[in-house]
């Protein structure tokens, strides 16, 4: 085998996000880019001879070309083996497992989760290290430093492999297995859960419905939801992964998962109703005319974790990201564990779950998972729900609304506005900063102000710190106003505003949370002068 040391030159701008490098697909496919991006990785992680990478991703256009390169690559710069899946595919939770289960040295998952495909749209890539997790920031900002001075790169030429059937092949003197996507995660799951109490809920007159969105959950929920619980063929929808998610924007909210929130919504609505992201890795949860808030789900996750088999033995600690409400703190008082609250981005829970600190992890942006794997795993979250349900005999609203009497209610929501202009957002955010001094002891929305601050975080378990993770306005009755840029969009900016306000009083908790937060709502617009300096007058995606 020969390897080509091809020469190259650094491309501006490929620092990874909150989850990885994305861009448009018309970017990834310029000569060298992708190929700089992966030598960068490999030039960044330690020494990974002799050993084992997973590749897999989310079915989108360039999904296989990539791979190809990949391959190539791996090969060129001393890996043994590739485990790939097969026709390229691996959920993000299922790549985390696959990495863990036969000791990788590591893994790239080729996805841009919730945004849209296809040849105009966008591609990503991330490398995972050895726990199966996003890389961390320590190890992401080394890739960044390095695609920063990159002068070549390292292949082989080879023709492409088939990766439409699984088996033991072997590419420039590397061996490459073509794995089922499935069968792995399928067992995991099926050690977590009860799956006879679930078959048997399915069997009763219980009805469900699943929305793929065309994106990489279809054959994980087919064979799981559909042949191994037996529920009725049609139960997972636009089950079939597509190159473009069927033209969609496969984000499992109120907003683009309209398909399944009409029908949950409507005449003969079913009992349950779940969704997933592009990636498999997010997950909406819905109850006959119900929307559960992924916050809320979190803390009913936590609250009844002894009811399900993977955790009867009890939880270590709960992590929740920042922005994502304070339900689950009170769910983990009540229990005596640990709580902590971390910046946005699933990287930031590896430490904590390695350590043994925390089980249960969450994001308020449709993330929920634990130490099954390390990363958020939308059809855990899905299977964790039906197994309550099968215990508890009670409606979603049910459960939700017996928590709530029980916790009290977080009021929540998130307002995004996509594609805005990048200095008007950063001006957004640096209105709110300025009145950080003047805030303080002010009334706004009614409500006291206590303290203003750009969120900064310290790892407690390796003592690392990320700064400027949310500029945040909080109130001394436990209110919270949140403003962050998001760092996984392609084009622009999008501001995030994260609305909070807790409500103790039972008869005080059926309000819909955009009137109970109507007036916080208001004051956000008000001391960030986003309407003016945006032009908007309303949010792309509330949730
Ligand atoms: C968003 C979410 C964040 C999540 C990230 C990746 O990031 O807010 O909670 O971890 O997407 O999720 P941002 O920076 O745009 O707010 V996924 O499903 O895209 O891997
Ligand atoms: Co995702």
């Amino acid at each position: 085998m020969k390897i080509h040391t091809i020469a190259t030159e650094p491309f501006e701008g490929q620092r990874p996000g909150t989850s990885g490098l994305r861009k448009k697909v018309k970017v990834f496919q310029q000569p060298h880019y992708l190929e700089n991006f992966v030598q960068a990785v490999f030039d960044s992680i330690g020494d990974f001879q002799g050993q084992t990478l997973v590749v897999g991703g989310d079915g989108r256009f360039y999904n296989l070309q990539a791979i190809q390169t990949i391959l190539r690559m791996a090969a060129a710069n001393g890996f043994s083996r590739v485990l790939v899946g097969q026709n390229g595919i691996l959920s993000t939770p299922a790549a985390s497992n696959v990495i863990r289960k036969y000791r990788a040295y590591g893994g790239l998952i080729l996805s841009a989760s919730h945004n849209p495909a296809g040849p105009d749209e966008d591609f990503g890539i991330k490398y995972n290290i050895g726990n199966g997790g996003p890389a961390p920031e320590g190890v992401t900002e080394a890739i960044f430093e390095q695609t920063r001075k990159i002068e070549w790169y390292q292949t082989v030429e080879c023709d492409d492999l088939d990766l439409s059937l699984a088996g033991n092949f072997e590419l420039a003197g590397m061996q490459v297995e073509v794995i089922d996507p499935v069968a792995d995660y399928a067992e995991l799951m099926q050690k977590l859960f009860d799956f006879n109490a679930i078959r048997s809920l399915l069997a009763d007159d219980f009805s469900m419905a699943f929305d793929a969105m065309h994106a990489v959950t279809g054959p994980y929920a087919k064979v799981i939801i559909e042949d191994i619980l037996g529920a009725p063929a049609g139960t997972v929808m636009n089950g079939e992964p597509k190159e473009d998610f069927g033209g969609g924007h496969p984000d499992p909210n109120l907003t683009y998962a309209h398909e399944l929130v009409e029908i949950l919504y409507g005449d003969d609505a079913p009992d349950f109703g779940a969704a997933s992201d592009g990636d498999g890795d997010r997950n909406m949860i819905l109850g006959n005319h119900f929307f559960v808030t992924p916050s809320d789900s979190l803390a009913i996750m936590a609250a009844n974790a002894h009811l399900i088999p993977g955790y009867k033995n009890g939880i270590n600690g709960v992590a929740r990201s920042m922005p994502t409400s304070a339900a689950a703190d009170r769910v983990a008082e009540a229990l005596g564990l640990e709580c902590f609250e971390t910046p946005t981005g699933w990287k930031f829970f590896g430490n904590l779950m390695d350590a043994g600190r925390v089980t249960l992890c969450g994001e308020e942006s449709f993330g929920t998972g634990s130490d099954h794997v390390r990363e958020k795993d939308g059809l855990w979250a899905v299977l964790f729900w039906l197994n309550i349900l099968a215990v508890r005999q009670e409606s979603v609203e049910a459960i939700v609304v017996e928590h709530w009497q029980k916790f009290g209610r977080n009021y929540y929501s998130r307002h995004d506005y996509e594609g805005v202009d990048s200095a008007a957002a950063e001006q957004v955010l640096q209105n709110v900063r300025d009145q950080f001094a003047t805030l303080p002891g002010q009334m706004l929305a009614g409500r006291k102000v206590g303290k203003c601050d750009d969120f900064a975080y310290t790892d407690p378990v390796d003592g690392s710190v990320s700064t400027n993770q949310g500029v945040r306005v909080l109130f001394d009755d436990g209110s919270r106003l949140i403003f962050r840029l998001s760092g996984t969009g392609t084009s622009g900016a999008t501001i995030r505003i994260y609305l909070e306000s807790y409500e103790a009083d039972a008869d005080k908790q059926g309000l819909d949370a955009q009137d109970a937060l109507a007036d916080m709502i208001a004051a956000a617009n008000e001391i960030s002068g986003l309407k003016q300096l945006t032009g908007r007058d309303k949010p792309t995606v509330i949730t």
